[in-house]
Parts: structure tokens; sequence; C-alpha cells
């Protein structure tokens, strides 16, 4: 379901243009409010009047993550505190976290791309939101929230956390639309079994998943277990917090909200910008933000643009599912290894469930590689002689993926730690 008819298909012309206009307006902002980009604007010698029109964007400075965090707390404001309305930050567990501001207009515009992101699994007025991402300083709660309000959808405030009540609220409450971070959702499938629930007897009948990358075998787990339909949200704290995109029911990428914020895709090593198709780093910038607006932020996230139309009718610039991230990467014995590709092969394999770690060691100088996987129960009561036949497949499939040794080790059902919101899949025990 298309929420806004006229910004989801807009003529190319008019994108471009609209597009061209809020980027001239947004480096006038910048170069009035914050002294960071008039500096940085300056030092490769472009002022306001210099842009003219989208593709002027290619002559204008990255900002990266090191930039936000050297003018921590509110050296990136661009408007003054009795105009911001809220604060949030990011999820990151090391070091200061990253700011984002609102004005009131940019929660209208929160309001607005969370709605379309919503409406793109389906939720209309008549649908209950059983929102379990995080409230507090993460965006994920309210981002949702304020979406499901715009459209006028009954919100339940759940929160992450507290499964068993999940559960319960899921099936007394008539939940249809369910938020949350992709691992979660299995979480509360694996929950919802051990005291019997069946869920295809329920009225769940889609979820926006997102915050954390997710394989599409992963995908087709949640949707059987579950018994709804599985779409894509992606967003980030710095931008807006999620709502930078959905897919729609196609799910063939997910629709940027590029009315709003204006994607490119750069060769991380030589930040060349590449054409569309090409995979590499995901750049951003936040064409209406008022309060901390951003100028071709490096998300480091890898994806690549897929041009063309989408059957749905939007005519929004699709990006590919997020494949992993250029800080995620592993290296091991000189591979590059992203945890994505691991969990592919996890998912196809019979007899485990998609609950995994992966952990690495440094043994004298050579790196070694260790994925855990749980069992399911039906697995568990067999054979050690089977166990062993699973244990090695799962060894030679990840092998001719990635082509480095690998030590598999099946361990019992539901012992690995379950998140309520972003799962951590890598323990890298190397002392670099
Ligand atoms: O995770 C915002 C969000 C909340 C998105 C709820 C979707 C749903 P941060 O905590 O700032 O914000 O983390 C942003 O999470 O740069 C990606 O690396 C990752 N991420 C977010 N969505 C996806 C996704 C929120 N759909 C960082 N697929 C981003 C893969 C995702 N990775």
């Amino acid at each position: 379901m298309i929420w806004n008819n006229e910004s989801e298909t807009l003529t190319d012309r008019k994108k471009q243009s609209l597009q061209g206009e809020l980027l001239k307006n947004l480096v006038n902002r910048m170069y009035k409010s914050i002294p960071f980009y008039r500096k940085k604007l300056g030092a490769v010698g472009m002022k306001p009047g210099d842009v003219s029109q989208v593709e002027d964007i290619t002559k204008l400075p990255f900002t990266t993550k090191d930039d936000l965090r050297d003018n921590y707390p509110f050296g990136m404001f661009a408007v003054s505190m009795e105009d911001v309305v809220e604060i949030h930050t990011s999820s990151g567990t090391t070091g200061k976290p990253i700011i984002g501001g609102y004005t009131k207009g940019d929660i209208d515009v929160w309001s607005e791309v969370m709605a379309r992101c919503l409406s793109a699994s389906g939720t209309t007025q008549n649908d209950v939101v059983q929102n379990a991402y995080g409230y507090g300083l993460f965006t994920g709660g309210l981002g949702v929230h304020y979406g499901a309000r715009r459209i006028g959808a009954t919100v339940i405030p759940i929160s992450g956390g507290n499964t068993k009540r999940q559960v319960m609220i899921l099936q007394d409450f008539n939940s249809s639309i369910l938020t949350c971070t992709p691992s979660y959702s299995l979480y509360l499938a694996e929950v919802g079994e051990q005291i019997g629930v069946d869920f295809s007897k329920l009225p769940l009948k889609a979820g926006n998943f997102g915050a954390e990358p997710w394989s599409n075998n992963m995908r087709k787990e949640i949707e059987r277990k579950l018994g709804l339909l599985a779409l894509d949200i992606y967003g980030l704290t710095e931008i807006i917090g999620p709502g930078v995109g959905n897919e729609c029911e196609y799910k063939c990428g997910i629709h940027i909200c590029d009315d709003h914020f204006y994607p490119e895709i750069i060769d991380p090593e030589t930040t060349r910008v590449l054409p569309h198709g090409e995979i590499g780093e995901l750049v951003i910038t936040t064409l209406t933000r008022e309060a901390t607006p951003l100028l071709r932020y490096r998300t480091r996230d890898i994806t690549k643009l897929i041009p063309g139309k989408c059957q749905c009718g939007r005519t929004s610039m699709r990006m590919e599912r997020i494949m992993g991230r250029t800080d995620d990467m592993l290296i091991i014995r000189g591979v590059n290894v992203f945890p994505s590709q691991i969990e592919e092969v996890l998912v196809n394999i019979e007899g485990v469930e998609p609950h995994y770690q992966i952990v690495i060691n440094r043994v004298g100088t050579l790196d070694e590689l260790e994925v855990h996987v749980e069992m399911n129960e039906r697995l568990i009561s067999d054979e050690i002689k089977v166990l062993e036949t699973v244990e090695r497949k799962i060894q030679s499939d990840i092998e001719s993926v990635l082509g480095i040794k690998v030590d598999v080790k099946l361990v019992e059902p539901k012992t690995l730690i379950r998140s309520e919101g972003k799962a951590k899949r890598v323990i890298d025990k190397r002392q670099l």
C-alpha cells in the first residue's frame, strides 16, 4: 500500500528538480549555521551559490562518524536548543554515542517516512501494531511509534523484552503487525512454540524487521514460524532512525524515501562514486533534516542501488538489502568474511536453528574460526552419528563459501544468548 502517492511516485524529472532545490537549501543552511560545514565546504572551495542542481553533490565533501564524534555532543546542530524537541542516540555500546537532534519539523518528516514504511507492509488504521523495538534513546521504538500514529493504527508500545508477556499480548490484543529486530522475532516464535501457541491462527499479517542484517533464508524461517509477511526496514540514528527505507510486498530491494534522503554508493577505498548496480558503501545526504543535517554521510553499510521501476508503482530509488558493514567485515587468515555469508549457509541446513555465534581465536599466529550453532529438539534426540554428519555438512558448506577452514560445534537448543534488540553474532578473541 502506498502511503503518499504524490511523493512516492514522482517522475524522474520532478524528483531531480526537487532534490536539486532541497540540496541548494541544505547547503545554504549548513553554511550559515554549522561552523564545521562552513570550514569543510571552504576547504574544497565551495560556497552555497556553487550548488545549482542535485548532480553538484559529487563536488561536496563527505561526513564521517569521526566528524560526529569530534563534534560531540551538539557541535553539528544547525538550530538552537530551543528548537530541538527530541534527542536520540545510536545503540552502539563503545565510546560516546552518535547523536541525532530533531526539531518539530524533523519529527513530522520522521512520522511521514515511517508511515510510508509501515504502509509498505500493509499497515492501515485498522491494524494493531505490536512495537517490540526498544523505546528510549534508541530510535527504533519511537520511530515506529510516530509512523503508526500517523497512519492512525493502534500502537502497543510494549518495547523489547519480557518475551512471555509479548506472546500473551500478541494473542490477547489481536496484534496484526509486529515490529522488532529479526533475531528477536525468532526468539518470540521460539518462546511461543514452547507454550503451545499456533501462530498461524493469530491475526498477525506482517512485520517490519530491521536494525541488523538478516538473510533471505532467515526471512523464510521467520515467515514460516510466525505466519506473516516479513519485510526489511532500514535506517540509522544519524540520518533519522528507522524510516530511511522499507521493502514493498515484491521484496525486490528497499525503497529509499529519496525525497528526504539522497543515496549514493562509493568505493570505500577511493571514495569514487560508483554507477548504479555496483556494490559499495552507502552514502546518504539528509535533504530536509533541520536539527542535525548531514552532507554525504558515510554509513559504512554495504549495498548497491537498484535502478529501474518496481512493480508496486513507487518510483523511489531502491537499494539491495544490506550485505554487511565496512567495519563488520572480519578478516580471517586474510580472507574477507561477512557474518551474513555464514548465516546463509546455516539457514539452509535441516536440524539447526538460525541461532549462531562466530568465535575467532588466534592460536600462535594463525586465526581460527569457530561457528557455534544450535540444534533443534529433533536433531538433539538423534544418534551421535547423525549429529556428526550434520556438523560435517555445515563445515564443508561454510568452507566452500568462504574458502577457509572452519570448526563447527553443534550446541544444545536454547543455549546461545538471546537478544532483545540487536543480536551479537561475533566474538573476536584475537589480541591484535
Ligand atoms: O538501528 C535504526 C533502526 C531501528 C532501523 C529499527 C530499523 C529498525 P542505529 O542503532 O543507529 O539505528 O543503527 C544503524 O544498523 O548503519 C546498519 O548497520 C544497521 N541496520 C539498520 N537497519 C538495518 C537493516 C537503527 N534493515 C545501523 N539491515 C545501520 C541491515 C541494518 N542492517
